[in-house]
């Protein structure tokens, strides 16, 4: 009989995966599947949160606090069964109860596939945020798009990057819960008109927005949020007209149309039908998020001057800047606010995050689009600006201009805080893209250096060195990251240097077993140096990749010498229109397969390029890095998350003085960090050296070697158009900075084969990189953004 019952959160954890197991999923577990005992655990996990998600969400109605409302395009999040099972502290119930049925764990959670709903840093950030604001208990909500399609599935065909869909959804997915009433009319194109004093904007196409909810529990079930994600439906599913007339393909059209705008994350927008659908992305999900908080607002309280008071809506990048004219619609048209006061209004609840400093990433939309698809929102961006210019005639910054709707400017002025996301990053948007929105609005520009999740990239990533920290100072550094700080003597201490080691050696074998599975045998004892990002030219994999060859080519000329075995591996997806960062992929790709082959150097040097990169791989590959490599042209990357998650995890760096690379050089110590190549001043100034390049690559031996035998073609093809651009303008600086790229890259040689002071250092980058755990990025965003207070239940 007890079988019969529904499994509550009171019943052991067992019980409850077997009667899913039965109830849920009508299996019996002599023919479960993997996937079938993963959905079994993730809808026994699930059951635990639903109590302290309902206890959070009556915690903030009762409180009557700030509201903070995350609104991004992506959500990069992954897997959620593992940080689930790690936040309520079951995993080893968990484990045992695999064990006794001869299963592992881990491979059931694996099962569960990744929620790529995102590129790369941006859309991971948002995710370690969620989980953050869960943990430290800030009332919030997480807004975005419930994509068909996340980021595509990369593989390579003879080197070359292809890319296939990714169908995250059409596997069994336990997490969401559909709110059929929570639902939208969002409208585009049509026509503005005057109805007396009224201005009503009649759209001509609409489609809804429905909502799909999925809890964030917080470290220790303390405190759950909600990630609300969009997904787009037709208002007429079916043209039965159209159907009954014949026309089938027809009759489906509208609903093709509709569920289009939820379909793909980043559809190309090279082209003009891929900007409208962008466009038509952004406003889709910025406006459902901005109606739903309003209605949750005007349950609550009837002044919509008390709006800045209770709502604090982040707006992830300029993606969702449009929610600056959309609020001052809504406020004006809707609820019939004078525009001035809206504005106020708007500015008081928003605030904006840039990630980039990149001219050709920052959003323009024409004139001409904004028109046709949100014909009134022009209407009020040309009155915004308005405002502003009129407050500043002097102003030397458009909000249109060139025939462009600039969504910086917009979102910079509609917003009372925008941040930058490291040190340098912010320093240089007050200098450079922001320089006179700064002067004009001093004040407005704060810092909040990223961070990321300790729970899910030391805790749940690397078991290993959290049992071995937990053994030495406790748990209390699991959501109190600065405890890190406490193992910092034990550095000194030889028998926790050799368990730290052993826990580092592990982890690198069991990457070594996965890297031989797909075809390559690397040697657990070689040294593991790792670089994994988007590929993208100022991240310079191309650097990395130049650097090998020319270590490939000396070891060549003397294979008897006293050589460091090492693997470099490289992981990372290129947007599937940049050319150029595919070749880079396709020579790094063409450059692994020579030198794997190579009998003379084969047990010295290998290249593993595993490809999909993800958030699960990288979960495998940070724990067995001993080298981070993190060598962009100094200046372009605003601020990286995954440097902080190698030091953490006991890699270090070799690295410029790059967004939070450099805070964190700051905080491990110089000493313990291989810092090379220009800074942003010198960078800038190298650029107007005349034939930089030619003069570095003259100037240096091994990278004019390196580069001939490319171009000789030994690595199959001869890369042109590599080679062409690293002679020629070399905008990123990747000839100029290799020599000593190359030196340190030596010098870090020499200090890892001093195994007892390369472990001390590792040590100490971990003990001192609590900072960024993104508890702490929370708590400032709270403090110097949002006002927002924490609450517990
Ligand atoms: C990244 N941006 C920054 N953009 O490059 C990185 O330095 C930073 O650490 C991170 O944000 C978090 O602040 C980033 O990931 C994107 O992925 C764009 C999203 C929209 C399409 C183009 C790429």
């Amino acid at each position: 009989m007890k079988d019969m019952t529904i499994p509550r959160p009171g019943d052991t954890l067992a019980d409850a995966i077997r009667q899913h197991l039965k109830f849920s999923l009508g299996k019996s577990s002599d023919v479960a599947t993997l996937t079938d005992w993963r959905m079994a655990l993730s809808l026994a996990v699930r059951d635990r949160i639903v109590d302290p998600w309902f206890a959070s969400t009556r915690a903030a109605y009762d409180k009557q606090g700030k509201r903070v409302y995350y609104l991004s395009m992506e959500f990069l999040i992954g897997r959620l069964l593992e940080d689930a099972t790690v936040n309520l502290g079951l995993m080893d119930e968990v484990t045992e109860f695999f064990q006794s049925r001869g299963l592992d764990a881990r491979k059931v959670m694996q099962d569960e596939p990744d929620a790529a709903l995102g590129n790369g840093g941006l859309g991971r950030l948002a995710a370690c945020f969620l989980e953050s604001m869960s943990t430290v208990g800030c009332p919030a909500y997480g807004y975005g798009i419930r994509y068909e399609h996340g980021l595509f599935r990369q593989s390579f065909d003879r080197g070359r990057q292809m890319e296939g869909p990714e169908d995250w959804l059409t596997e069994a997915h336990a997490w969401e819960y559909e709110r059929t009433e929570a639902q939208y009319r969002i409208g585009f194109g049509g026509q503005v008109k005057q109805l007396g004093d009224r201005t009503v904007w009649q759209p001509a196409e609409t489609v809804l927005a429905r909502a799909y909810d999925t809890p964030m529990i917080g470290w220790q079930g303390r405190w759950a949020n909600t990630l609300r994600l969009w997904s787009a439906r037709p208002e007429t599913v079916f043209d039965l007209g159209r159907f009954n007339a014949g026309d089938y393909y027809g009759a489906a059209e509208p609903e093709n149309l509709a569920r289009t705008i939820s379909r793909v994350l980043y559809p190309d927008d090279t082209t003009e039908d891929g900007k409208r659908l962008r466009l038509k992305q952004e406003f889709f999900f910025t406006a459902a998020s901005l109606r739903d908080i309003l209605r949750r607002f005007d349950s609550e309280y009837d002044d919509l001057k008390l709006l800045p008071e209770k709502v604090a809506i982040q707006l992830n990048d300029t993606h969702p800047a449009i929610a600056g004219p959309e609020l001052v619609r809504l406020l004006v048209d809707e609820k019939g606010m004078a525009f001035e006061d809206a504005v106020t209004v708007a500015q008081g609840c928003l605030g904006y995050t840039n990630h980039t400093l990149l001219p050709e990433a920052l959003e323009r939309w024409s004139v001409k689009l904004m028109t046709d698809l949100l014909p009134r929102h022009m209407q009020i961006i040309e009155m915004i600006d308005a405002m502003h210019k009129n407050a500043h005639p002097d102003r030397k910054v458009e909000m249109i201009g060139g025939g462009d709707v600039q969504m910086g400017p917009i979102a910079f002025f509609m917003a009372h805080k925008v941040n930058g996301v490291s040190a340098l990053h912010t320093e240089l948007m007050k200098e450079t893209v922001f320089a006179e929105l700064n002067r004009l609005h001093p004040n407005r520009i704060v810092n909040e250096t990223n961070g990321i999740t300790p729970r899910r990239w030391v805790l749940g990533a690397n078991p290993r060195l959290s049992r071995l920290v937990t053994d030495a100072i406790g748990d209390g550094w699991v959501d109190d990251l600065e405890r890190l700080q406490e193992i910092e003597p034990l550095a000194d201490d030889s028998s926790f240097r050799d368990a730290y080691d052993a826990a580092k050696r592990a982890n690198k074998a069991d990457l070594a077993a996965y890297l031989g599975q797909r075809g390559l045998s690397v040697d657990p004892d070689a040294m593991f140096d790792v670089q994994i990002k988007r590929i993208h030219e100022y991240k310079r994999q191309h650097l990395n990749i130049l650097q090998t060859i020319a270590l490939w080519q000396e070891m060549k000329d003397a294979p008897q010498g006293n050589w460091l075995p090492q693997v470099k591996i490289f992981a990372g997806k290129a947007a599937p229109g940049y050319v150029f960062a595919k070749e880079i992929i396709h020579l790094i790709n063409a450059v692994a397969e020579v030198i794997n082959a190579d009998p003379d150097t084969s047990h010295l040097l290998k290249v593993a390029y595993p490809a999909n990169y993800n958030v699960s791989l990288a979960e495998r590959l940070i724990p067995a890095a001993e080298v981070s490599q993190q060598i962009s042209t100094a200046g372009k990357e605003a601020s990286g998350t995954g440097n902080m998650k190698f030091a953490l995890n006991g890699a270090l760096t070799i690295g410029t003085l790059d967004g939070a690379n450099v805070e964190i050089r700051e905080l491990v110590g110089a000493e313990n960090f291989f810092l090379f190549g220009m800074t942003a001043p010198e960078v800038v100034a190298r650029r107007e050296v005349a034939e930089h390049a030619k003069k570095a690559i003259a100037a240096d031996p091994r990278l004019k070697r390196a580069m001939d035998a490319i171009e000789a073609g030994i690595f199959g093809e001869r890369f042109p158009s590599i080679i062409e651009n690293l002679m020629g303008h070399d905008y990123f600086c990747v000839t100029s900075d290799f020599s000593d790229y190359w030196r340190a890259s030596r010098e870090l040689e020499v200090a890892y084969r001093d195994r007892a002071e390369w472990t001390r250092m590792a040590i100490l980058n971990t003990a001192r990189s609590g900072w960024f755990s993104s508890d702490r990025t929370i708590r400032g965003y709270m403090a110097d953004i949002w006002g927002a207070e924490a609450l517990t239940i």
